[in-house]
């Protein structure tokens, strides 16, 4: 009774009709069809957008036959599958992609090339799908691309945002920003499933333990296939557009109130119009929770739905799926789960419980405590009242089931023993009635919280759910799985260690290298003679036995110019800026973020200018010319993150127009920076910037991506920087900066803490003298450096003079452009163990239990 419309009974269709059908004419007469009868132009002479739409509508086609074949397979075979749930996939462009993947590129370049264009000239045609904010979405998005290339039987879910990432512009050097409407010029990559439509329900009350919503709306399936590379296996993103039950009230058009007509129309176009555009900030809005229940519902209710076609004991749910929650966002399914086994399937608790703490897995993307959900329980209560009560009975169970070796432990203690932290926030509203030392003790275990800024408001906390309603919990690199277990999960880890796990984020190697960099993948399949390492990216370091060698050496450099030439052109294109490309290629493209540093860089550029213009001519000669470029969105309302693009595009304007320095500095930032921009940027960048303080960036995914195309990197000992170092040799890696486990300590420090360098305060005074408006860069300044405030919670004066010390390192070792090609060569060769490949491999086996099912190539 989900089902809002169905096709009825499908009827057979005659064999020989079937045939004619699936006798494919040439690429390019098919590319013609498409351009004359579905963009509706005469062929005679096409635009590039018109020969994009021809070719793409084209290749879905082929994409479709492949999607369908894997899909019937699979339904044949019955596998066990992942389900991949995430609020974002951040896919970008998919033209080239496809094409690739697909083994097409022959066939199709030549119909292309025979249309007057090239891949590349229509691929730029393509609007970004940019539903994702960063490194989490973009994750999702690789993920994707390695399910399929291991053959795993598996589907993303998500939502269909109508508007992804906000378009970021310059107004007068500040962030500006306007809505991304992508289906403007439609998709020729998704496939609308009108006719399966999941109801999903909000508010309302509960009625005899079943849950009577006030409001609901439809779930509509969108597919778009994901085809594997060097496999037939094309797998699934199902993403859900929100619809209301009807289109609007005639009687009240009919009355002349349009607007009422119409209200719950938009309400539910609502739900997927727009994604949030934090990246591991604040949420805490109740459009945002509707969000995630509309797509986790729909997503469970397809799973169960397809899975009760073949199966009658819900109890065998966990043998066929395993459904992978994507940081907090998607962990309402837990609760949601367990309200469709009973309500719907009618099992009992404990059933259930068992069932969805064996179907489900959590991975946490983030530390940041202000990204860590906690939503009011009376925001809860109110839009989801059954989830609500679901919920705190699990937290009543889970706490019975705690309360025994609590009440030891409690015993065994000194009576005016300190209470543990998480007890201490909920004292102090309960301060009145003595507080029950066992109960006490069980607060920091308690999935419902006391909000300790906000006396009498109670929490849920998704993360604290998540992982009791999980088989696994898991980080995203080495440092970070280690230090979730001793932070933010400390007391669950102790209770069962078993369940947490460290899987070291991986970037597909087909985006990522093969296809964003093709002059460097020619060379490196005509190296090591076969082009086996795009999807066996051990084989790489076969690459190592060349680093030596000048000849080769010379090539890999000429690829690097002609990869900086390209950059250089987009940057010129995007902000008029001319930039020498005998010049040091120097990159920071991420979200901006105070825990990124973007403004470390920028003291960094400053200290480099006063030094270039307290040179003489003659001492100026030395210096190594470089281009300092800097990509990335700030969340909207994080005002110091605005403040951190104005002080870059400050920079320029002072620097890029000072005629002293000529092209011995350039500081550029790159408006709206996406997916497409990176895969351009990265193959141009000669270094790059990770360089968040130690302990904050859970991994960084860029990083891998810079180091599988050859770029030095410039970092902290933090996140994934720790795993390249290893495998690069950190001898390569221009490390520097404090080490994690003295961050508390030296943030305990600050008030006492002088920076003690002449140059910091150089750069201090320079960002607040008259160079610029007045006070225009103040609070930036205070913000890190008014040490009476206890400020720089980030520590860039402790990471300073380190920071600066392996810049010069940079520039001494540039000079030496053999030593630096080697090393360049040498990250390359080493960049294997990034590849999602290898991530995913680790997923199914170690938390998913999922197997390959390839389609046979027959
Ligand atoms: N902002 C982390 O901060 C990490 C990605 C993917 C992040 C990155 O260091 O590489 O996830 N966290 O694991 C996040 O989104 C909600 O938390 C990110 O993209």
């Amino acid at each position: 009774d989900t089902k809002k419309k169905t096709n009825g009974k499908a009827k057979p269709v005659p064999m020989e009709l079937i045939r004619v059908d699936q006798q494919k004419a040439a690429a390019e007469t098919e590319i013609l069809r498409k351009i004359a009868y579905q963009v509706g132009v005469d062929a005679e002479s096409v635009t590039a957008q018109q020969a994009y739409q021809g070719v793409a509508w084209t290749v879905r086609e082929r994409l479709i036959d492949a999607f369908n074949k894997t899909q019937a397979y699979w339904r044949e075979k019955d596998p066990k599958f992942i389900y991949y749930l995430s609020a974002e996939f951040l896919m970008g462009r998919t033209l080239t992609n496809a094409v690739n993947n697909l083994g097409l590129e022959g066939e199709f370049g030549e119909a292309i090339r025979k249309l007057g264009y090239s891949l590349e000239e229509l691929q730029s045609q393509e609007q970004n799908a940019s539903l994702g904010n960063g490194g989490l979405g973009r994750l999702a998005a690789c993920f994707l691309d390695s399910i399929a290339t291991l053959s795993l039987p598996g589907w993303g879910y998500g939502i269909r945002y109508r508007y992804g990432m906000f378009r970021q512009g310059l107004e007068n050097g500040y962030q500006s920003e306007s809505p991304d409407y992508w289906l403007t010029n439609g998709n020729p990559w998704e496939i609308p499933r009108r006719e399966l439509a999941y109801k999903i329900g909000f508010y309302g009350s509960v009625q005899q333990g079943k849950w009577v919503p006030d409001e609901q709306v439809y779930a509509v399936a969108y597919d778009n296939p994901i085809p594997g590379y060097g496999t037939k296996t094309v797998g699934n993103l199902r993403l859900f557009d929100c619809q209301p039950m009807s289109e609007f009230k005639l009687a009240s058009f009919n009355e002349g109130k349009y607007s009422e007509a119409t209200d719950a129309k938009r309400k539910a176009e609502d739900i997927s119009a727009v994604l949030y555009p934090n990246d591991a900030t604040e949420y805490g809005r109740e459009l945002r929770l509707k969000q995630q229940i509309f797509f986790v519902s729909a997503a469970i209710q397809d799973t169960l739905a397809r899975f009760k076609k073949t199966h009658k004991d819900m109890k065998e749910l966990p043998s066929k799926a395993c459904f992978q929650m994507n940081d907090t966002h998607p962990t309402i399914a837990v609760a949601e789960l367990m309200r469709l086994l009973i309500d719907q399937e009618g099992l009992k608790w404990d059933a259930a419980w068992d069932i969805t703490t064996k179907s489900l897995a959590f991975t946490n993307h983030t530390v940041m405590p202000e990204a860590l959900e906690k939503w009011p329980v009376k925001v809860m209560a109110k839009l989801l009242p059954r989830h609500m009560e679901i919920i705190e009975k699990i937290d009543s169970i889970w706490k019975d089931s705690l309360r025994a070796k609590v009440t030891s432990e409690v015993g065994s203690q000194p009576k005016q023993a300190a209470p543990e932290k998480a007890a201490e926030a909920t004292k102090e509203a309960a301060a009145e009635p003595p507080v029950d030392p066992v109960e006490a003790a069980l607060a920091k275990y308690s999935i419902i919280t006391e909000n300790p800024w906000e006396k009498g408001v109670k929490l849920v906390n998704m993360a604290f759910m998540a992982t009791i309603g999980s088989k696994s919990t898991n980080g995203v690199a080495a440092i970070h799985s280690e230090i979730i277990k001793e932070t933010i999960f400390k007391d669950f880890y102790e209770l069962s260690p078993e369940k947490f796990q460290n899987k070291t984020n991986g970037v597909t190697p087909r985006r990522w290298l093969a296809y964003c960099n093709p002059g460097l993948s020619k060379l490196i399949t005509k190296t090591l003679g076969s082009d086996e390492w795009i999807s066996k990216t051990d084989q790489l370091t076969g690459l190592k036995q060349h680093a030596d060698d000048k000849a080769f050496q010379k090539q890999w450099r000429s690829i690097k110019l002609e990869n900086k030439q390209r950059l250089a052109d987009l940057i010129k294109s995007k902000t008029g800026i001319s930039v020498p490309t005998n010049a040091l290629y120097d990159v920071q493209i991420k979200r901006i973020h105070e825990y990124k540093r973007q403004h470390l860089n920028m003291f960094s550029v400053v200290n480099r200018y006063l030094e270039i213009k307290a040179a003489s001519p003659e001492e100026r000669k030395k210096f190594v010319p470089r281009v300092v470029i800097i990509g990335g969105k700030a969340a909207s309302a994080y005002v110091m993150a605005k403040k951190m693009i104005k002080l870059v595009t400050s920079l320029g304007d002072v620097i890029n127009n000072d005629p002293e320095v000529s092209d011995l500095l350039k500081v550029v930032f790159i408006p709206d920076y996406n997916v497409s921009l990176a895969e351009t940027i990265i193959p141009g960048a000669e270094v790059s910037q990770h360089i968040s303080t130690a302990g904050t960036e859970a991994s960084g995914t860029s990083n891998m991506k810079f180091q599988m195309n050859g770029c030095l990197i410039i970092g902290t000992m933090d996140g994934a920087n720790i795993e390249i170092a290893q495998e690069s040799g950190k001898e390569n890696m221009f490390v520097f900066g404090v080490d994690a486990k003295d961050i508390g300590r030296l943030r305990e420090e600050r008030k006492n803490f002088k920076v003690n360098d002449p140059r910091w305060e150089k750069v201090m005074s320079f960002l607040t003298g008259n160079t610029f408006e007045q006070g225009l860069f103040q609070d930036l300044v205070d913000n890190v450096n008014d040490m009476s405030k206890a400020n720089d919670w980030f520590l860039l004066g402790n990471d300073f003079t380190d920071y600066l010390r392996a810049q010069d390192e940079i520039d001494v070792l540039y000079k030496d452009q053999d030593a630096w090609t080697k090393r360049s060569i040498l990250y390359t060769a080493s960049s294997g163990f990034f590849s999602s490949d290898r991530c995913i491999d680790q997923y199914a086996k170690e938390i998913w239990d999922v197997k390959p099912c390839p389609v046979p190539s027959s």
